[in-house]
């Protein structure tokens, strides 16, 4: 069986794999059909690797990763003695399978106790969204969740919250708009202990006046988890939304340094041609990517299984012209 036949085997079967493949599909014409045209009826010189190395900045896997990818590709040619083009594309995959690693990276939540989980993010990302979707996803596990509503801020934002709590069977707990985000996180986890919950979800604002005031409020937020709850705070998830490329890429960097983020949740890969910015994430950042939205239903969240994205990737659902 050849690399791609193989690659796309290990889709099969694979948990939310036509879904995800689905979802893949903008990411597939826009991005990866450009980064095979490359190398496709070409002979091994510098300008085909000036040519990739712009396609896969276009594609959002980060200056650093491109760079670093083509230099890898220039040391195993000189390695391997790769004389064909086509040949090439093979190591590329190979190399940006070694990037993501074969780790899943699992959410941290332990059994028989409180597990909370923090989710931030700037505006419109899909914080409540995907809080809703994984409210669903853990019921569905059997757990008992409870949501908070910490984004007293945008005006809606309070309600949204409770359509999701309605639509995933699941109890919300909020004040009113304008309300101390701090007060709200405080009564939710008073409740989780009272009514036993094994996962409070806590959703925040995502625009405070500036960029500072939010990190002192996210601040404030885990102070009060830390004093109420010792140990319970399990993940700070940063929701990224993987349209905007750069700027997700940048928002990694400031939340992840500020707010100690444990993981990312990026959404709207199905609204994406530059799905590779999950690879600059990684690399560029070092944050697992732990949940991917595909979509705006409620089972459109996934956990993110490094090895089926690259399978869904590189290999397309009905054509196999590619494969190669
Ligand atoms: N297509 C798609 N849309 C999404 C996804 N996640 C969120 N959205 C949409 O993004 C918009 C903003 O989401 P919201 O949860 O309100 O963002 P928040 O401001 O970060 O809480 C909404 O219209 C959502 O339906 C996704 O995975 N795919
Ligand atoms: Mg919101």
């Amino acid at each position: 069986m050849g690399f791609f036949s193989k690659l796309k085997e290990s889709l099969k079967g694979s948990f939310g794999g036509e879904k995800l493949s689905d979802s893949l599909t903008k990411t597939r014409k826009g991005f990866i059909d450009k980064v095979f045209d490359v190398f496709t009826g070409r002979i091994i010189d510098e300008e085909l690797f000036e040519e990739l190395e712009e396609v896969l900045i276009q594609g959002d896997v980060g200056v650093n990763t491109a760079v670093d990818l083509v230099e890898k590709l220039r040391e195993r040619i000189r390695a391997e003695k790769i004389k064909e083009a086509e040949q090439l594309r093979r190591v590329l995959v190979e190399e940006i399978i070694k990037i993501m690693g074969d780790e899943i990276p699992n959410l941290d939540l332990a059994d028989d106790e409180l597990n909370i989980i923090l989710v931030v993010g700037v505006n419109g990302v899909g914080k409540t969204t995907s809080i809703g979707k994984l409210a669903y996803k853990l019921k569905a596990e059997g757990k008992r969740v409870i949501l908070g509503a910490g984004d007293t801020f945008r005006a809606g934002a309070i309600d949204q919250l409770k359509v999701w709590g309605q639509r995933a069977g699941v109890d919300v707990i909020s004040h009113n708009e304008g309300a101390d985000p701090a007060a709200v996180v405080y009564d939710a986890i008073k409740a989780a202990i009272a009514r036993k919950a094994d996962v409070l979800i806590i959703d925040t604002a995502g625009r405070l006046h500036n960029k500072v005031n939010l990190m002192e409020e996210l601040k404030k937020i885990k102070r009060i988890i830390d004093n109420e709850s010792v140990g319970a705070l399990k993940e700070v998830l940063l929701a990224l939304d993987a349209t905007t490329g750069q700027n997700a890429l940048s928002q990694a960097k400031t939340f992840g340094q500020a707010a100690g983020v444990t993981g990312v949740i990026l959404t709207k890969l199905d609204g994406t041609a530059k799905g590779g910015v999950v690879i600059g994430i990684k690399s560029e950042y070092d944050l697992p990517v732990k949940l991917i939205g595909v979509g705006e239903r409620m089972e459109d969240l996934q956990e993110f299984i490094p090895r089926d994205f690259v399978a869904a990737l590189f290999t397309d659902g009905e054509d196999e012209n590619n494969a190669g």
